[in-house]
């Protein structure tokens, strides 16, 4: 984009965005959580619906004018309800974290007791980091992956939940490269008398399109973002059966947040509907086999691929048996000179600083939706052992830079 409207305005921030859009365009995003939204997403989202306030929901607000706001989230929930398969779903949270805010909020009270999966195993500070609100507003107790295979330990989670009597599991990771078998952790919650909330944010496209098993009707709620694997831009949303739709919605409006952001939901609604033509399925399986390319090929290069692979769009390495001197972070900065954007990670047993911990993670959304196949994301797949192998030498990281270069001019992101 030009930005042609901002920079008569301020060209600081003119060149910042222009800046951003040729930093996405000449390097690979392979944060996992991360991926590319389409033209028709990005300008949904510019739309003038931002000006929209809209508090309450379609056909029930506390403001006049809402005819189109009303159009148009009625059209994502219609979406949602038919990506998913859900009985009631709320677009409105501002992001997963808000989500997974507005189901606490309707099903705990304070001191209520969450039983979650450990941040260095694989979860997300909303399951209770004692950093975040919810380690601070309810007693948490954490288990974690089995130390030795990398996969959840469903019966370790059994015993806990019996000890710690839990009023809510939760369940969905941010690192966690397995399938989840949500229906053995339903039938925890069921023994112990706990809900059970499935946070999928990271596999929501992967669950639309039937390449990972679906929580929904299987778990009393189901929140997720919006913006990774489903690509529908920033945002947002709970799942839940008609049961709990109310105290669902009173949970994320008012009860946690006020006016939704209606340009947003307009980002949704047009990236659910993307997502609801057949070749989003061709997408999502796409994600996963790149994935498996990517472990295949770090772990023929000697990377220890925690739990021996993946069967989701990530996948993490612990660089300890490799590459016992380099910390993830640094890693992190030689793969980003390279033009290979992911991020450290914490690892299962992890030794060092969350800041600087002992893993790299890395997805294949974004490489996915530029069209990266299984031969080009094996290529970058070695390109990145090389970096990680010779992160002190200047000459291999220019040379990678380079293939970048040539890979990223080869798979045009906004043509
Ligand atoms: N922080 C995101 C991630 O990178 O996994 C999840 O919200």
């Amino acid at each position: 984009m030009d930005y042609e409207q901002v920079r008569a305005v301020d060209s600081a921030v003119a060149d910042a965005l222009a800046g951003e859009d040729t930093r996405q365009e000449e390097t690979l995003a392979m944060i996992a959580s991360e991926n590319h939204v389409s033209k028709a997403v990005l300008e949904a989202q510019g739309s003038a619906l931002t000006n929209k306030y809209a508090e309450g929901y379609p056909g029930k607000r506390y403001y006049a004018g809402c005819e189109y706001a009303d159009e148009v989230e009625q059209l994502a929930i219609d979406r949602a309800k038919e990506l998913w398969g859900a009985e009631h779903v709320n677009v409105q949270p501002h992001s997963g974290t808000q989500a997974n805010q507005a189901v606490y909020f309707a099903t705990l009270d304070p001191g209520d007791k969450i039983l979650s999966l450990d941040l260095t195993h694989g979860g997300h500070l909303s399951h209770g980091h004692p950093a975040n609100f919810v380690g601070q507003f309810y007693e948490v107790e954490q288990y974690e992956v089995d130390p030795e295979t990398g996969y959840l330990d469903y019966d370790g989670l059994a015993e806990m939940a019996d000890e710690f009597d839990p009023d809510m599991i939760v369940s969905g990771y941010s690192a966690y490269p397995r399938e989840v078998e949500w229906e053995r952790i339903q039938d925890v919650a069921d023994d112990v008398g706990a809900y059970h909330l499935a946070d999928i944010a990271h596999i929501t496209g992967l669950v639309a399109a039937g390449v990972h098993q679906s929580p929904v009707g299987v778990t009393d709620f189901v929140t997720g973002s919006t913006h990774k694997t489903i690509r529908a831009g920033r945002g947002g949303i709970v799942m839940t059966s008609e049961e709990h739709a109310d105290d669902i919605d009173n949970a994320v409006f008012p009860g946690g947040q006020g006016g939704p952001l209606m340009h947003n939901i307009a980002g949704k609604a047009v990236g659910f509907k993307e997502a609801l033509q057949p070749d989003f399925e061709e997408y999502a399986q796409q994600v996963v086999d790149n994935a498996d390319v990517l472990a295949e090929t770090f772990a023929d290069h000697g990377f220890e691929v925690v739990s021996g692979g993946t069967d989701t769009h990530l996948v993490l390495v612990d660089l300890r048996e490799s590459h016992p001197d380099l910390p993830g972070g640094e890693a992190e900065d030689a793969l980003a000179e390279a033009g290979i954007v992911l991020n450290a990670n914490t690892v299962p047993g992890e030794t060092r600083s969350p800041f600087n911990p002992s893993g790299i993670r890395a997805g294949t959304p974004g490489l996915t939706t530029r069209g990266f196949d299984e031969e080009a994301t094996a290529e970058v797949g070695e390109l990145i052992y090389r970096v990680v192998d010779n992160h002190d030498d200047q000459r291999v990281i220019d040379e990678v830079s380079e293939r970048i270069d040539e890979l990223c001019a080869a798979y045009p992101l906004y043509e």
